[in-house]
């Protein structure tokens, strides 16, 4: 079906076509590209900008011994495509299937696995210290978004790098995008660059001719230098990264494959860090991408020709829940603010952000920042709730301790995608928050059973003058019932179901509903009786409520979506160890190790979370139990 692509197995297939060929293989990836994300879904805007980037990084590079590293590593697609990975495209994302992001396990191509950003400067630079230790000679580089390029990391990376003078190409795909439009002052100041590139070729060409102007032409231009600060920083651009110990490139075209190859040569010629500026249409090639990039960054299953998403249609989301609630409570109370680190929609803060646009904050990806600008806004009187991915939220760990619970100060986390999040695996799954809040004084952390729930909580973190952590789950919320009334004011826990005393079960968050159904199988199917605790608190945890319900059981069970080292279960142990109760507690949690991608359903089953997988081991062990008796 394709005549360049076809033939591509290996960067060498590439580098055996001419520039004109080139061209027809960046149509054929672009089509290949819609075809197989319209059905796995994926990154597809993102890939689509970076077509001819890659095509001609790998036409220049070769990456069996120069090393690529790409930030987020979300636009990788192109470059798996490119080094043998075409045939098995069709398993992206799925359970089995080559990952979303870049992975050493997957290719000797991937020099570095991503999926956070503003990672790969670092990276890249750790590398090229590495290369010359070891006295080899080969290009290192980091390609980076201008979204990824707010990430605190990045600037970090950028201080080392500048003054290292090492060999190494920082390559920023500019498209002025970062999943929404991309904010901050850099961002401001990459667009002025972009704007004045006509100037700039002008000022190149006045440059030559005065530098042409025998006798007198070269003492004119030194004069000029001289006097330094302003006109330089009108006559230069990307000032900024020259300050900074980098040879500043462009900004050049990124659709222009032959002006990519030309300058890349160059670069990879010239020694000291270069930071190479090339500008990128996001969703390039792919009319609903180009229109609603946004839209486009990540999607589900599409139709081509419509764009329109073609999963079926799903009920209001845990993060529609919490972004509608959040506008519901700021109505009231004015010193309600939200803050969010780059993801608005993500999080379900857009419509806050309509309605309360001087009370909205997008800090671009930078997670710590957000946590301590949060901090700051908290010791003012204000209540900011930073709505964040639980993933994400491991970049401000040290945040959380130091400025916000060490001084008590009410900022409430709204953790997002809290447990399995499906398809992009590893770097994104919110498995860890549990272990890793548990730990810090002064901060309560709850998880609502349903979605209901949920507004309940997010109103009692709007009066508590403490810092407040809510963990909820990823897609469509469960109401488990619209008529329940919370008493959660209590700082209690709770039984939902009841008939009687043969198992225990103690479910956090969003485990409920699978855990009623469970319990109701018991019953129907088993005749084996139970009682259901929503724990609502994780910390400070419900004691009484446990350890009432603990002395009346036998086989008692856990059940949370957080690895097992460090969650729920484990502190529960530990609350009966102190109070002495020597009874076996079996936790259904995750494994202690970084879970692989995969639908979600699938890893719930594999990791013995689902409705049914936790049936068949409490019917299996509770018939043990009985035959054991
Ligand atoms: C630490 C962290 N926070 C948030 C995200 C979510 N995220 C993924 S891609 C992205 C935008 C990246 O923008 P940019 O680097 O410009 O790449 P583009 O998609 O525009 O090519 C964001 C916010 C992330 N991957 N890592």
């Amino acid at each position: 079906m394709y005549k360049f692509l076809n033939e591509i197995n290996s960067p060498d297939d590439l580098k055996k076509l001419n520039p004109k060929e080139v061209n027809i293989l960046a149509k054929e990836i672009r089509h290949f590209l819609i075809n197989s994300i319209s059905k796995t879904g994926g990154h597809i805007a993102s890939n689509l900008g970076v077509v001819e980037l890659t095509l001609a990084l790998h036409t220049i590079f070769d990456t069996t011994k120069d090393k690529i590293i790409w930030d987020v590593g979300h636009q990788s697609y192109v470059h798996k495509i490119l080094t043998g990975r075409k045939n098995v495209f069709n398993t992206l994302r799925q359970y089995g299937g080559i990952s979303g992001f870049p992975k050493r396990s997957e290719s000797i191509h991937d020099h570095f696995d991503t999926g956070h950003s503003s990672t790969s400067i670092s990276a890249a630079l750790g590398m090229a210290y590495g290369r010359d230790l070891n006295k080899e000679n080969n290009s290192i580089l980091a390609v980076i978004g201008d979204g990824a390029l707010t990430g605190g990391m990045a600037f970090e990376a950028l201080n080392h790098a500048g003054q290292s003078k090492k060999n190494l190409i920082v390559v920023l795909n500019d498209n002025e995008m970062s999943i929404s439009k991309n904010v901050g002052s850099i961002s401001t100041y990459l667009n002025n660059i972009r704007t004045n590139a006509i100037y700039y070729k002008v000022r190149d060409d006045v440059e030559n001719l005065i530098n042409n102007i025998p006798a007198i032409g070269k003492t004119v231009m030194k004069t000029a230098e001289k006097a330094k600060d302003s006109i330089k920083y009108f006559f230069v651009p990307g000032i900024l990264f020259e300050e900074m110990g980098f040879k500043y490139i462009g900004p050049i075209d990124g659709h222009n494959y032959s002006e990519l190859c030309r300058v890349l040569e160059r670069c990879k010629k010239m020694s000291g860090p270069i930071l190479l500026h090339v500008i990128t249409k996001k969703g390039k090639g792919y009319a609903p991408a180009e229109n609603f990039p946004s839209q486009f960054h990540g999607v589900g299953s599409f139709d081509i020709d419509t764009g329109k998403n073609i999963s079926t249609k799903k009920s209001i989301s845990y993060s529609e829940i919490a972004g509608r609630s959040l506008v519901k409570q700021a109505e009231k109370n004015e010193r309600i603010l939200a803050i969010t680190a780059a993801m608005p929609e993500g999080t379900g803060l857009s419509e806050f952000a309509k309605n309360f646009p001087e009370r909205f904050f997008d800090v671009g990806i930078a997670e710590q920042h957000a946590v301590t600008f949060s901090a700051g806004l908290a010791a003012m009187g204000y209540k900011p709730f930073f709505a964040v991915y639980s993933t994400f939220l491991q970049r401000g760990y040290d945040q959380i301790i130091h400025d916000v619970c060490l001084q008590n100060l009410p900022v409430t986390f709204l953790i997002d995608r809290a447990g399995l999040v499906g398809n992009d695996g590893e770097t994104h799954h919110g498995s860890l928050d549990i272990s890793y809040l548990s730990t810090i004084p002064n901060l309560i952390i709850m998880s609502p059973k349903d979605g209901l729930e949920l507004e309940y909580m997010i109103e009692y973190a709007v009066n508590q003058e403490k810092p407040v952590a809510i963990r909820y789950p990823r897609g469509s919320a469960i109401i488990i019932d619209r008529n329940m009334k919370s008493d959660i004011y209590t700082g209690k826990g709770e039984v939902i179901y009841n008939d009687g005393n043969d198992v225990l079960i103690i479910a956090v968050g969003h485990m409920n509903p699978s855990a009623l159904k469970v319990c109701e199988k018991l019953s129907i199917e088993k005749n084996i009786k139970s009682t259901l605790i929503n724990p609502r608190f994780i910390k400070p945890m419900d004691e009484e409520l446990i350890l009432d319900n603990v002395k009346k059981h036998k086989n008692i069970y856990i059940i949370e979506d957080n690895t097992k080292i460090g969650g729920f279960g484990s502190q529960v142990k530990m609350l009966l160890n102190e109070n002495k109760i020597l009874k076996e507690i079996k936790i259904i949690a995750l494994p202690d190790k970084f879970i692989e991608h995969g639908d979600t359903n699938t890893l719930y089953d594999i990791y013995g979370l689902s409705v049914d997988s936790i049936y068949k081991r409490i019917v299996k062990e509770y018939e043990e139990d009985i035959r054991n008796v």
